[in-house]
């Protein structure tokens, strides 16, 4: 029977259906996809602590606002792709537990500091830039609810993306200063935000069975080498320059050739090594621990409403 459904399920796939969560799927179409969305979730919320860095110090009343509506859209983003794994059959305090444990991944990028206000354009730019091309083939991902989540989140991260241009642009175009705090955000984010895309296709253990399933539509080195190609005009618009030595059109293939990235630093920084990986997990269960009343007490709330009802 189970070879039946799972041609059922293949055919569907083929079909590019969407998988819904009263679905029979493959046990390891699950899990893959728990593992996926978790990490995403995780990373949306580790992500609005680099940023959180610098609410109050935004440079004005504008920069403050947009900057907190970003950070805002990132809770939002959380948890909405924790509702979306949650219909996988995992809780959210499951999903937690391994946040905080240090057993769930979140997104290198994360864990590099934020030193200047300068990093707040880089990271809208650059990190939002590139979670937008990693995002925008997921809306066509087989799993119904991550699919319609992500056609949201997409939509915010472009606000997010051009809050940061901006950011940028206005520093680009400022004093000496200012043009210098620009060009050292960048060389400083760019190869971190190309490592945010995944290692190497040839490095990748999850590519072939995730495109086979339709969860990814494009492999890493794909949307790599797509993001440099949206970037690098970008880049060249505000006059600034990409700090790669080995960057040059290629009139055979109509990309960018790029050099080498880093992948001892990219794997130092996934198994908790990078530079702030500490303090984003401290900072996490902090907020976990320093929550517990206020969890607690809409769950004595709900118990009474509960009880109210049934008298
Ligand atoms: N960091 O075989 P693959 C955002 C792990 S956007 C840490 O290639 P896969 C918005 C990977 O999990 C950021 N770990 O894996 C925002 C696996 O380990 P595992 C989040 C990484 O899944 C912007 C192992 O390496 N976006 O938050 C990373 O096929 C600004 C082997 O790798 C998403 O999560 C990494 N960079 O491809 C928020 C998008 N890369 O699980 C605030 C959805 C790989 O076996 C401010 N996810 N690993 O222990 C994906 O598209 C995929 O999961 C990839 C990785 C492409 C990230």
């Amino acid at each position: 029977e189970i070879k039946n459904l799972e041609a059922i399920f293949d055919l569907r796939i083929a079909n590019d259906e969407k998988i819904e969560p009263k679905d029979w799927m493959p046990e390891k179409y699950r899990q893959t996809h728990i593992r996926q969305i978790s990490q995403h979730a995780h990373s949306e919320i580790v992500g609005m602590l680099p940023e959180g860095n610098w609410i109050t110090r935004a440079p004005s009343l504008r920069r403050k606002v947009a900057l907190l509506a970003k950070v805002q859209d990132e809770a939002g983003h959380g948890l909405y792709l924790y509702s979306a794994c949650e219909t996988l059959g995992v809780s959210r305090d499951d999903l937690y537990e391994q946040l905080h444990n240090g057993t769930a991944k979140y997104s290198s990028i994360f864990n590099y500091p934020t030193i200047t206000w300068a990093d707040m354009g880089a990271i809208g730019w650059l990190v939002d830039g590139a979670a937008i091309i990693n995002q925008v083939p997921l809306t066509a991902t087989s799993y119904g609810p991550y699919a319609r989540a992500m056609v949201r989140v997409c939509k915010e991260e472009s606000f997010h993306q051009r809050q940061g241009f901006e950011i940028m642009m206005a520093l680009a175009n400022g004093t000496p200063e200012q043009k210098e705090m620009a060009q050292d955000a960048l060389n400083r984010w760019w190869w971190p935000s190309l490592m945010m895309l995944g290692p190497t296709d040839a490095a990748s253990v999850h590519t072939e069975q995730s495109m086979k399933w339709k969860l990814k539509r494009k492999t890493n080195d794909e949307l790599r080498q797509q993001f440099v190609d949206q970037t690098v005009p970008q880049a060249e618009l505000i006059g600034l320059t990409i700090p790669d030595p080995d960057l040059k059109w290629n009139e055979e293939t109509k990309r960018y050739d790029f050099g080498p990235l880093d992948w001892d630093e990219f794997w130092q920084v996934v198994k908790g090594h990078g530079p702030c990986n500490k303090q984003r997990i401290a900072a996490r269960k902090n907020a976990w621990d320093n929550g517990k009343w206020v969890r607690d007490a809409a769950m004595a709330y709900a118990e009474k409403q509960e009880e109210k009802k049934l008298e």
